[in-house]
């Protein structure tokens, strides 16, 4: 606690001491304290630095996105992003999904994969989040599905661990991580992967997660924007650095100038 305390005034004193010249001492304090998100080096790196330590040392680890009822689900859920459209995908869709496995390696004691129905057996359950996009729709649905807590207890994360990266299925079977131009990818911290609300979903609204919105299965962090919540996901890669994976700013969406944290 002490220590925490500490660390908010250092970052406090870095943000007040100088105003918006101040960025310098807080991107220093930041620093000092491993709060440097991947995309620091990007163009708008210190402020990356600034907002995301912000948002960790002022906000509790434990906070909650908002929850709501089932009447305040949206008749229109809008779609980012279009289904894979390599042949590998169709024939997965169209047998149910029945040959689809999630990976999950990296940092953990026992690489596994697991099956939708695997998934489907493991605890679930349900949340009706606020799901908003970076250009400026958003909506509330239901989400059905295990927590990644759940799965990430199951593998062992090894102490290390301080990303978890998550690949869609248009990931390229390489084996290349600097390789995964056109792939859609993200990472998330620790503190959001643990957190009980971050949710591996194969459902919404009652049903099987639709093909637009994901399927077989997507995550959701509703504690960030919807471009965190990566869609058709194929792998998760427990990691202490993202600096290996595609240009090494944590996810393609950098790379095409969105923040890494995306906290709201
Ligand atoms: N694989 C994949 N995941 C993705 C995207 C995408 O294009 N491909 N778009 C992202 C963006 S920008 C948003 S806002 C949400 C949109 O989710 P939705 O289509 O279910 O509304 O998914 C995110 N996950
Ligand atoms: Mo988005």
């Amino acid at each position: 606690m002490t220590e925490i305390i500490t660390r908010r005034k250092l970052i406090a004193a870095g943000f007040t001491a100088a105003g918006a010249a101040g960025l310098g001492a807080a991107v220093r304090l930041a620093n000092r304290y491993g709060l440097i998100p991947p995309d620091h080096n990007h163009i708008f790196g210190s402020g990356e630095t600034a907002t995301y330590a912000a948002l960790r040392l002022f906000t509790s680890h434990h906070s909650r996105a908002r929850e709501f009822t089932r009447s305040d689900i949206s008749k229109i859920a809008p779609v980012k992003g279009e289904p894979p459209k390599s042949e590998a995908y169709n024939r997965l869709l169209s047998g149910g999904f029945a040959d689809w496995r999630l990976r999950i390696d990296g940092l953990v004691d026992r690489p596994s994969s697991f099956s939708l129905a695997e998934l489907k057996r493991l605890p679930s359950e349900s949340h009706i989040y606020h799901q908003a996009c970076e250009e400026g729709w958003s909506f509330i649905a239901e989400c059905i599905g295990v927590r990644l807590s759940n799965i990430l207890n199951l593998v062992g994360v090894l102490p290390q661990a301080k990303y978890v990266v998550f690949f869609g299925l248009d990931l390229p079977d390489t084996g290349d991580l600097r390789n995964v131009i056109g792939a859609k990818w993200n990472s998330i911290d620790m503190d959001d992967a643990w957190h009980p609300q971050t949710l591996l979903a194969y459902g919404m609204n009652g049903q099987d997660l639709p093909t637009r919105h994901g399927a077989p299965l997507r995550l959701r962090v509703p504690r960030q924007l919807g471009g965190k919540s990566t869609k058709y996901l194929s792998r998760i890669l427990v990691a202490d650095t993202v600096n290996n994976i595609g240009k090494g700013y944590g996810g393609s969406g950098v790379e095409h100038g969105f923040s890494w944290y995306a906290g709201i």
